[in-house]
């Protein structure tokens, strides 16, 4: 309903919309569409209500709701469904909570994750209204060894987004992106699968956009940077996010109708912080340092090993020499 609501007052273009009218085009009382009117400022949206005129929207809120992503989405299934949060635990453990029962391409976004969370139970620092925290619920007809493939579509979808918004981003194999070799954002696939099939697969996806440096904690300072802190510029995050999910779309479609990740590859290998770098690849309870000569048609890392035999890495941890 607060949908409807805010739908109807932008198309009032910043005019007056009575509250007889709402009532009656909506079917609610006058009484509920003055709580509605008080929950959407809660949000954020400014709107003023006179007595006699009704209610006029002054400003849009920065807010992540599917009335203000949908005006950029062009997509057909993903983030059709977007269930909206101001704050939650973590959006992956809420979409795996409703994946069964949700549609593909249902994305679960929130204002601020109160328990983010990184791979093998890192945390994720998520602050209020000012990164990106957002979860897609994919549920494609593959094999589960094929899944870790879906992390660098979703790496290629993020860096196209963000070239297309004038920035210029390194994929760091296989889940984070970097600008200026600090970490702007990170990447976490989660399924669910049987032997032989896949019931569904969570990837949650964090970027940092106007977060200023001060409000990392100290620890990620060092680490973590944003859209902000990297250009000085503010970044429209429903924007963003709609060109994720727009690229998203397109790239995931492609790998399972087609089985063709061609493109996705191009990405992530054109925009490789690995390719020709020294790494240190830490792999259960060992760390040991390799070459990284090239990305695969699979999305596999090809790297020279210690013993200058090529070897090809499905998945892992990758920490850069030097930083
Ligand atoms: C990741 O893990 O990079 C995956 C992050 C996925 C976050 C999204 S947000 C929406 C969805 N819901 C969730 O609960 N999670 C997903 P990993 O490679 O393990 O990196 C974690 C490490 O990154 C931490 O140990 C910190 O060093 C660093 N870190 C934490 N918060 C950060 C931030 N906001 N920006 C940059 N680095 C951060």
């Amino acid at each position: 309903m607060k949908q409807q609501i805010v739908k109807l007052l932008k198309s009032a273009g910043g005019d007056f919309v009575s509250g007889q009218l709402i009532s009656e085009k909506l079917n609610v009382s006058r009484a509920a569409i003055w709580k509605y009117m008080n929950a959407l400022k809660e949000e954020g949206y400014e709107i003023e209500s006179v007595s006699r005129k009704g209610y006029r929207l002054i400003e849009s809120a920065d807010v992540l709701t599917s009335s203000e992503v949908e005006k950029y989405l062009t997509t057909t299934s993903i983030g059709r469904n977007l269930v909206y949060f101001k704050t939650i635990g973590s959006t992956n453990d809420e979409a795996k909570r409703i994946a069964f029962n949700t549609v593909n391409g249902t994305v679960v976004v929130s204002e601020e994750q109160t328990n983010g969370r990184g791979r093998l139970g890192r945390v994720w620092s998520s602050p209020i209204g000012k990164g990106i925290w957002m979860s897609v619920v994919l549920k494609p007809d593959i094999i589960p060894e094929k899944v870790s493939r879906i992390t660098l579509i979703g790496a290629a979808a993020v860096c196209k987004a963000l070239q297309e918004m004038g920035v210029e981003p390194q994929i760091k194999w296989p889940n984070d992106l970097l600008l200026s070799k600090k970490k702007l954002c990170g990447i976490l696939t989660e399924m669910s699968a049987e032997l032989n099939h896949v019931n569904y697969i969570v990837m949650g996806i964090g970027i940092n956009v106007n977060i200023e440096l001060e409000e990392y904690p100290e620890e990620l300072r060092e680490v973590a940077t944003s859209l902000k802190i990297a250009t000085g510029e503010e970044f429209n995050r429903q924007e963003l996010m709609a060109r994720i999910l727009n690229n998203l779309e397109k790239l995931y479609t492609e790998f399972v109708e087609k089985d063709d990740m061609s493109e996705s590859i191009r990405v992530c290998k054109e925009n490789s912080l690995l390719i020709g770098e020294k790494v240190f690849l830490i792999e259960r309870g060992g760390k040991r340092e390799v070459k990284v000569i090239d990305i695969d048609e699979a999305g596999e890392l090809i790297v020279i090993n210690e013993n200058g035999e090529m070897e090809t890495i499905i998945s892992g941890e990758v920490s850069v020499r030097g930083f």
